[in-house]
């Protein structure tokens, strides 16, 4: 990544140089998927859960157009105030680089912009995928998990997306869907969804054995490791299916659709569930930190460098 349009934080560059782990960590969570003042709450905490492993968290944004990895608290704050961020996906770096924008990397930003320094751990929620809604909607994170050899921790994806479809394309681009402790594909709130994972594993020292495999195959494809949400955070299906299916009629009734359709449909299920979905949000955020330090660590220790 050409060194004019990224800048590293003092502590990120510090322990790339040491070869010491790192973990990436999303901002479109922050400017677009989570409302104020949660979404900077969550940000430091997710930090905070990195740090307490002894790894060296990055969050990833676009701040004036510069791709930052790593930023500082202040830094922080203006991102999760800022006017009308951009939600940065793979298409949308150029846009900012040129127009100085402030922006929130999507999974697939994330992965573009960490990737390209070094960093192969990274910690998100939720991943894109194909959408219900029926406009050949399918988020750039899954091409990015395609090319990107990363290992991205999620808790699974939500059901406002075709979960089958989503696993469906998976595979085609040799995606392994490893189930954390699991041989259920979680769905976000719950942490089940009737559909399976390609392999279970049951320990951090495991999934990076499993990356090695994959890599030294010469595929390129990332790992996708879905944490399902503690159970006692858990939404039942019967309370959280409806809202989501209500957000997602609401989306067509008012013809959302694009890059709006995600950030719509996570602000109308927190609006349905009177903020239920959002404690459970918070917590699978952190529980996912939690294991992407883990498996930081685990690599490093294995191999003395971030990159495989
Ligand atoms: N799903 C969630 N929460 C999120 C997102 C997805 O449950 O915050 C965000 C992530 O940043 C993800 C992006 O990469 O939305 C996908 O957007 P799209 O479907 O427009 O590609
Ligand atoms: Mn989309």
């Amino acid at each position: 990544m050409k060194k004019e349009y990224t800048l590293l934080s003092p502590e990120v560059a510090h322990a790339l140089e040491l070869s010491l782990p790192v973990v990436a960590l999303e901002s479109t969570v922050i400017t677009h998927g989570l409302p104020m003042p949660q979404n900077i709450e969550l940000a430091r905490d997710m930090e905070a859960k990195v740090h307490e492993q002894g790894v060296v968290p990055a969050t990833v944004a676009l701040l004036g157009g510069k791709i930052r990895v790593g930023i500082n608290d202040e830094e922080l704050g203006r991102l999760a105030t800022t006017k009308d961020p951009v939600k940065v996906s793979r298409r949308d770096f150029a846009k900012a680089i040129v127009k100085k924008l402030d922006g929130g990397t999507t999974v697939a930003g994330t992965m573009l912009a960490s990737s390209q320094v070094g960093i192969c751990t990274f910690a998100t929620g939720g991943v894109g995928g194909v959408h219900r809604e029926g406009h050949m909607d399918i988020s750039t994170d899954l091409q990015a998990l395609s090319d990107t050899p990363m290992i991205v921790v999620c808790a699974g994806a939500k059901s406002i997306l075709d979960l089958p479809a989503t696993l469906e394309y998976l595979e085609t681009m040799a995606v392994p869907v490893i189930g954390y402790q699991t041989d259920e594909f979680p769905a976000f709130f719950s942490r089940k969804s009737g559909l399976g994972v390609s392999a279970r594993l049951d320990t951090p020292e495991e999934i990076v054995d499993f990356a090695k495999a994959h890599w030294a195959l010469g595929l390129k494809s990332a790992i996708l490791v879905t944490n399902p949400i503690p159970e006692e955070y858990s939404l039942s299906d019967d309370f959280i299916n409806p809202i989501i299916e209500q957000a997602s009629q609401d989306a067509q009734d008012k013809g959302i659709y694009g890059q709006a359709l995600t950030p719509f449909l996570l602000a109308r299920i927190n609006e349905l569930s009177e903020g239920r979905s959002l404690r459970s949000n918070l917590v699978l955020l952190h529980n996912n930190a939690t294991l992407a330090a883990q498996i930081a660590k685990k690599m490093i220790a294995g191999e003395g460098r971030n990159n495989i």
